[in-house]
């Protein structure tokens, strides 16, 4: 069995490993979001696709999300000292290693799918790990002031709390798919949207020239997973992100704005048990919409959370 997701970082990855220990035996691909890779002192850095390698490879801080567990800071301090980069934002000193072997074999002319591949053969993440592309793509916010903003600038130094006007994404007009990541879509028994970010995680994917296209015409049913529960996101600030894009916070508005196939791309959606609401009456507009418990909490509830997902759509083996 082939099953493709289109992954941010921590609640995608979370959702992947879960379904991982659901089906043992499928061939798992997840594309991710590089809209919020960014260089930082000489380094390219890539969250989303480190958060899903660690978290998949067993390295991850489990606590925090991101970053690598047994982590330390000595460098990133050191940094700050010279009064050089971004003093909040950390490298933590083994996930500069990671940073530093990507860039070393950037420099040697991979692309970054050939990159992140060699990197994951260290961690065995069990999945085809695929950037969205191989293109630098980063998506920056647009503030009410007028100026522009990497993506991690307004999340982390300011915690999303600056009004932003819009999204806009560096050279993705002319970016392409990365190899592998339209037959992925094209040839999966069954696509995944998890709990990801709908506006800067999947919604920079589904914006990449071709993706959204190649959703929508797939012979595999498509089924998302709610990320907002109970009319807020459960961890981070992704109604910053939704307001933004003037989208309401609910279970029901992020299903609407992705959409129903053929228009949109998904063919269900799922939702949290207090929004079973949202289910009924996505139902009543003629969607595939349920309800169940999707909080993430541990690995067997969220195999538990994949198992109900593809049971939506008829595909669970
Ligand atoms: P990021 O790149 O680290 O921000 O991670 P993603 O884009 O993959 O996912 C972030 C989103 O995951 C957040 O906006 C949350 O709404 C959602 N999320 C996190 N944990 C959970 C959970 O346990 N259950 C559900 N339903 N959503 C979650
Ligand atoms: N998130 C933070 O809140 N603070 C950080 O200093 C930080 C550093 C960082 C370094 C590498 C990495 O892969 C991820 C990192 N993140 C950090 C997490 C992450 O970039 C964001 O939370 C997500 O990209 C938001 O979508
Ligand atoms: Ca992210």
């Amino acid at each position: 069995m082939n099953v493709t997701i289109l992954s941010g970082g921590v609640g995608g990855a979370r959702f992947t490993r879960g379904l991982r220990a659901l089906l043992p035996d499928a061939a798992v691909t997840v594309v991710a979001n590089t809209g919020d890779d960014l260089w930082l002192h000489g380094v390219r850095v890539c969250p989303d696709l480190d958060t899903l390698m660690y978290t998949l490879g067993g390295a991850v801080h489990e606590e925090q999300g991101w970053g690598r567990r047994d982590e330390s800071r000595r460098t990133s301090d050191d940094l700050a000292a010279y009064g050089l980069g971004w003093e909040w934002f950390t490298l933590g000193d083994l996930d500069l290693a990671t940073h530093l072997a990507r860039t070393e074999l950037l420099r040697a002319g991979l692309p970054l799918s050939q990159v992140t591949a060699r990197l994951a053969q260290r961690w065995a993440p069990d999945v085809t790990l695929l950037p969205m592309t191989d293109d630098e793509v980063e998506t920056h916010v647009v503030l009410a002031d007028g100026r522009e903003v990497h993506f991690e600038e307004w999340w982390v130094r300011h915690r999303a709390a600056l009004p932003a006007v819009r999204f806009v994404q560096t050279n993705l007009a002319t970016a392409v798919p990365a190899p592998g990541v339209l037959e992925a879509i094209a040839d999966a028994d069954v696509v995944v949207v998890p709990p990801s970010n709908p506006v800067v995680s999947v919604g920079t994917i589904l914006a990449v020239p071709g993706v959204r296209e190649a959703l929508r015409t797939t012979t595999a049913p498509v089924v998302g997973v709610s990320p907002v529960v109970g009319g807020a996101p459960v961890r981070g600030m992704a109604d910053a992100c939704l307001t933004a894009i003037g989208v309401e916070t609910s279970a029901a508005a992020v299903a609407r704005h992705y959409g129903r196939r053929p228009d949109g791309v998904l063919d269900a959606w799922l939702v949290d048990d207090r929004d079973a609401d949202a289910a009924r009456a996505l139902r009543s507009e003629g969607w595939t919409a349920g309800s169940a418990n999707t909080l993430m909490t541990d690995v067997p509830t969220t195999a538990r959370i994949a198992a109900d997902a593809l049971a939506l759509v008829g595909a669970l083996p």
